[in-house]
């Protein structure tokens, strides 16, 4: 009788893994084909937001040629930079209110917990490169601005003008339809009827239509996690913030647990969107915790998306998420005109980048 129990008790639990074995392959597959769900893979991984294929392939053979994890990072996020992605990335992008593009970048290694990062700086491209000799030669965590720049420059890194003709004729344009639009609020002249300079009211009101002016076109920051065969976890991104952001503004892009987040021990994280709105909740830190607590990681992206739904229902956002099995997954807010979320993928399954889609939540 135990004996029969047994047998069936074993032939229950062999289909039972059998079915678990099938509904893996299917998630594979359906993470292969680019649809949602979490999918499995083998490491190494690269993933990376949107589709930045020359990113992902350069963060792949940086691993293939021996680099270490921060290396596939910087680098991957550093093509980036050259491509000037989208001109979100990089230099002759999202030109300020006054016209200077400015870049934020971060890095960080998931074993030490070292976290470099550059915000508002200013005449030099490589901004995660200099993120990279923030970690290498301070003992401080972010610099910023022009001073920023500075250290830039006696790192080796040359300094030159980041304005182009397309970021001059996106100012000009702007300043032609009287600055609009813009991120100020509670103002005198009105801020949504024409340039400043603007001088402060003296009766603030909090107008929900104030928030988030963020549309998918005009922000798609790189960021991405790699971990490498021994669950070696690293994270960056680099961006040029928004477009006619008021000078001085700093995203959440090099802010730590927020534009990204890596934990050895855990997985990776790293965040899209509106940094405005974004880094107030620290999505990355939070997506990486909750994988940390078993949670796989496309329930992990969408609920550090859904948190923040919660206050700001319209914002504009993106979290990767990996842990360090190789398991991965996305999410992002749907809002008019961004229903499905674009980011790449590479690991052993594959022999070539792979774009796949998310439908937001
Ligand atoms: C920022 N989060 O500076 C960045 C921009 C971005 O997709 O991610 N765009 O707010």
């Amino acid at each position: 009788m135990r004996g029969r129990e047994g047998a069936a008790g074993r032939s229950a639990a062999m289909a039972a893994a059998g079915a678990v074995r099938l509904l893996l392959i299917g998630v594979q597959l359906v993470g292969l084909c680019g649809a949602a769900g979490t999918a499995t893979a083998t490491l190494p991984i690269v993933i990376n937001t949107w589709a930045f294929r020359k990113a992902t392939e350069t963060a792949w053979r940086t691993l293939q040629l021996g680099g270490s994890e921060l290396d596939a990072v910087e680098k991957g996020c550093g093509q980036c930079e050259i491509d000037q992605c989208d001109g979100s990335v990089g230099y002759g992008g999202s030109p300020d209110e006054s016209g200077e593009t400015t870049l934020d970048a971060m890095i960080m290694d998931g074993n030490t917990m070292e976290v470099g990062a550059v915000a508002d700086l200013r005449h030099v491209k490589n901004a995660i490169g200099v993120a990279r000799k923030v970690i290498e030669h301070t003992k401080h965590t972010l610099l910023v601005g022009e001073s920023a720049s500075l250290f830039a420059v006696r790192m080796g890194f040359p300094y030159e003008d980041l304005t182009t003709q397309r970021s001059l004729s996106v100012f000009s344009k702007w300043l032609n339809q009287s600055c609009q639009p813009n991120y100020w609020k509670n103002v005198v002249p009105d801020s949504s009827k024409s340039c400043g300079p603007y001088k402060r009211l003296e009766k603030v009101s909090f107008d929900e239509g104030t928030i988030s002016q963020r549309n998918v076109h005009n922000h798609d920051t790189i960021g991405m996690v790699v971990i490498g065969k021994s669950g070696t976890v690293a994270s960056g991104t680099s961006t040029n913030g928004g477009v006619h952001k008021i000078p001085g503004r700093v995203g959440d892009s090099p802010i730590a647990g927020a534009g990204s987040y890596a934990d050895s021990t855990a997985g990776g994280a790293a965040a899209t969107g509106d940094g405005d709105t974004m880094m107030r909740f620290l999505p990355s830190y939070q997506a990486v915790e909750y994988m940390r607590m078993g949670t796989d990681p496309t329930i992990a992206c969408q609920k550090v998306i859904s948190r923040i739904q919660k206050y700001v229902p319209k914002f504009f956002g993106a979290v990767i998420c990996a842990n360090t099995t190789g398991s991965y997954g996305a999410a992002c807010n749907k809002i008019p005109g961004f229903t499905q979320f674009h980011f790449m993928v590479f690991s052993p399954l594959q022999s070539q980048p792979a774009e796949q889609v998310v439908d937001c939540i």
